[in-house]
């Protein structure tokens, strides 16, 4: 039996709970290994070693490491190409090229605002932390910008990048998820007819809800 790859870091982390959702889909086994962020660990020099930026996931197979979730999915991806769901990553080159432009979509622009705001909405108030008013604003105007563009988009084909579910619609649960469920902001989903069902959809899936146990379990 191959030896299972590491996930530094706790499932709560958006970054972390990407490359778990990408190994559940992909059905690669796994070892979750705890980071203490609360008493600095992702900061200590022997982690430094891993995720030189002294964040959360840090990962290894075999002989590599590798930090990055979105790089880290990729991977897994092409390392594991005929496991799980074969077509996480594209059965082509056109496929997967439309795949990259909806990664790249959603960490260059779902992702900066998103992420202020599960930050500012979700995290903040658990961390005692004030609450920035006006970088939530702007940051849910920028948002709803994007999620017009994906309207649009869902309106002709079923994901994102086309009428299957793939890494690019997957690398938006985390911190949809955040905001749907821990930061009031459902609305931002379900006011858009095609985001809402495409929401349901890739939410419901049985690699995500194990995710969500997962993270659930973390913080009981
Ligand atoms: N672009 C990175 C982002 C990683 C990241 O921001 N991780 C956060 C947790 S979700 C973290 O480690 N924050 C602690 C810090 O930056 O000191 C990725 O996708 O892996």
């Amino acid at each position: 039996m191959a030896t299972p790859v590491k996930v530094y870091g706790p499932p709560l982390s958006t970054a972390v709970s990407r490359v778990l959702a990408c190994l559940l889909e992909k059905d690669v086994q796994f070892q979750l290994l705890p980071v203490n962020m609360a008493k600095g660990e992702h900061k200590s020099p022997e982690y430094l070693k891993i995720q030189p930026f002294g964040q959360v996931p840090a990962f290894q197979d075999e002989s590599i490491s590798l930090f990055e979730s979105r790089a880290i999915c990729r991977y897994i991806c092409e390392k594991h190409a005929e496991k799980g769901n074969k077509g996480l990553y594209g059965l082509d080159q056109l496929g997967k090229a439309s795949i990259e432009q909806w990664i790249e979509a959603e960490g260059q622009n779902f992702n900066p605002a998103s992420s202020i705001l599960v930050f500012q909405l979700a995290f903040a108030p658990r961390m005692k932390l004030p609450q920035d008013e006006k970088a939530i604003k702007q940051n849910e105007e920028k948002l709803s910008k994007v999620l017009d563009v994906y309207e649009q988009r869902l309106g002709e084909s079923r994901y994102l990048a086309g009428d299957e579910f793939s890494l690019a619609d997957l690398s938006h649960l985390p911190n949809g998820h955040y905001l749907v469920n821990n930061a009031d902001r459902a609305e931002l989903f379900t006011s858009r007819k095609n985001v809402e069902r495409w929401w349901n959809e890739i939410s419901s899936r049985e690699s995500w809800k194990e995710v969500v146990e997962l993270q659930n379990k973390a913080s009981s």
